[in-house]
């Protein structure tokens, strides 16, 4: 069985989640479903990024230790998971003992083959950002973080360094020499002009206790903890079990996709590959950057406060509706508005006029003329040969992590068989009492929502599974299903539709 192991960002526990986080472990899960479809191992990996300042500076506003904080957060971003279907295989947490062991192994490893040095470090530091920036960097940036524009703090203080400087001429060469490696090409433009513009500056890897206590020991000198983005990336292999599980960690590594927003591509594109080569693993398939959901011209953030509460959407439009706006309103790696006017519009039109209607008009049909129960009649019809032909181009988009436009050809093949049903007007050939072709014509529609529920699956797993339920099949998605004719006979029970037309003015 080939495997499938996909990671999102282990999100910051400094504040609830919002739309932002709620996108990118949708999309994950989207993805990570459809290789499931495929009959693949999948794993798919989440988690908390606890450790830093800011989150101890989080606790501390809230009067609370950072433990109990991290914890009472960690399980909001749980809960949110639960509620959107977000179906990990694993959610780790920097506080987790496992985590931390492979945390002090690494920097142990590291630190026999050469690779870390201690020296004096000036530099300016965003708490927010949790990231040091040159002298030159904040000049550029007029005097703030180039990040998030937000003030920096100068710093100067003895500290320990990774030499990354060391693998620049092997990162250069690794990324040009696989294209596919940083994804969209836009990022990996980026960062290859990243690369090109500065000379590769060695990471501080360590913070002293005395201004940053809240984080791991840093194995190497009591008096420091791990720097947090080192301690954090290390999660993609700490969790399949790189010191605590060496057979499934073979199983699974490398990651097949990490996915996360364009704000942290370097991150995952510079720091993560040069560690996990120093390290002598091997390097994931692809690092993934999306967009951003803004609130008109800004970023949708916790800082900005500008933020949009998932559970709060999901009351109004149902998990599936947001989770079908999120995946289908932006193709991955562009940025999208969020806007409730546009999630209504969306749910109303793709999911109740076109998805939800055409399977309660088949099942309504299906009930009156045939009392709900429909053998197999009849080969593919000639009218669905185009539409459903162009089924196969949903695979491999969805291979490609192009998932709005997976969808193209599963709305097109609804359309059509909406449209199917003003043209042959089933009741016509019921009073005509041409009950073959009504059943060969109603038949072909049931297949037609059994295969579509396959496709859709991903994207909206809870509504795929009441639909089966109504078409009195058992909900078992399987790629290979997407065929013709697979099912002898139907026996439907209908339900209550199942996108029920979203008021504007309730
Ligand atoms: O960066 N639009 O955590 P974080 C789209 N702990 N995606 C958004 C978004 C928005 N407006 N806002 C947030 C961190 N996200 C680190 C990561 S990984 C080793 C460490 C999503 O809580 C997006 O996935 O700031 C982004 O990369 C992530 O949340 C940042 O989460």
């Amino acid at each position: 069985m080939s495997k499938f192991y996909i990671t999102t960002p282990i999100y910051y526990v400094n504040a609830a989640p919002h739309i932002g986080h709620a996108y990118t472990s949708v999309i994950a899960d989207c993805i990570g479903r459809y290789h499931r479809l495929k009959g693949e191992e999948v794993f798919y990996l989440t988690g908390t990024d606890e450790h830093g300042e800011k989150i101890k500076k989080a606790a501390a506003a809230k009067g609370m230790e950072p433990q109990p904080f991290v914890d009472m957060v960690s399980e909001n971003f749980r809960n949110l998971w639960k509620a959107l279907d977000v179906e990990y295989d694993y959610f780790v947490r920097t506080t987790d003992k496992d985590h931390t062991a492979a945390v002090q192994e690494v920097i142990r490893i590291l630190n026999e083959k050469g690779d870390i040095y201690k020296a004096v470090y000036k530099a300016f530091y965003c708490v927010p950002c949790e990231t040091f920036w040159t002298d030159t960097q904040v000049k550029e940036a007029g005097g703030s973080c180039p990040m998030c524009k937000r003030g920096v703090e100068e710093v100067e203080e003895e500290n320990y360094f990774f030499r990354l400087s060391r693998y620049e001429d092997w990162l250069k060469k690794y990324i040009a020499d696989n294209p596919g490696f940083i994804r969209p090409k836009i990022r990996r433009n980026e960062v290859t002009g990243f690369l090109e513009n500065n000379k590769l500056a060695d990471l501080c890897i360590s913070r002293p206790k005395a201004r940053v206590s809240w984080g791991i020991d840093f194995p190497l000198n009591g008096d420091y903890v791990v720097y947090v983005w080192f301690d954090a990336l290390l999660n993609y292999i700490s969790a399949p079990g790189f010191l605590s599980d060496k057979e499934k960690f073979k199983r699974l590594w490398p990651a097949d996709v990490h996915l996360m927003a364009k704000d942290i591509i370097r991150h995952h594109a510079i720091f993560w590959p040069v560690m996990l080569y120093a390290l002598g693993l091997e390097l994931p398939g692809t690092i993934m950057a999306h967009g951003w959901w803004k609130m008109g011209e800004e970023k949708m953030s916790k800082s900005l406060g500008n933020i949009v509460n998932p559970l709060e959407v999901i009351k109004s439009v149902g998990v599936d509706g947001l989770r079908y706006f999120l995946l289908r309103e932006i193709s991955l790696g562009g940025d999208g508005n969020y806007c409730a006017q546009a999630l209504i519009n969306r749910v109303n039109s793709d999911l109740a006029n076109d998805i939800g209607n055409l399977l309660h008009r088949t099942l309504n049909m299906a009930e009156k003329y045939f009392d709900g129960a429909v053998e197999a009649a009849g080969a593919l019809p000639e009218m669905f040969r185009e539409s459903f032909g162009r089924l196969s181009d949903y695979a491999p988009a969805m291979d490609n992590l192009e998932l709005s436009a997976a969808l193209e050809p599963v709305l097109a093949f609804i359309g059509a068989m909406n449209k199917s049903i003003e043209e042959v007007k089933p009741w016509a050939l019921a009073k005509a009492a041409k009950t073959s072709e009504l059943k060969e014509f109603i038949y072909s529609l049931l297949e037609g929502l059994r295969v579509v529920f396959i496709c859709l699956y991903p994207f909206i797993p809870s509504s795929a599974v009441r639909a089966y339920g109504q078409l009195g099949l058992e909900a078992k998605f399987d790629l290979k299903d997407v065929s013709w004719g697979a099912v002898k006979r139907y026996n439907i029970t209908k339900g209550e539709p199942l996108f029920p037309r979203i008021d504007v003015n309730r």
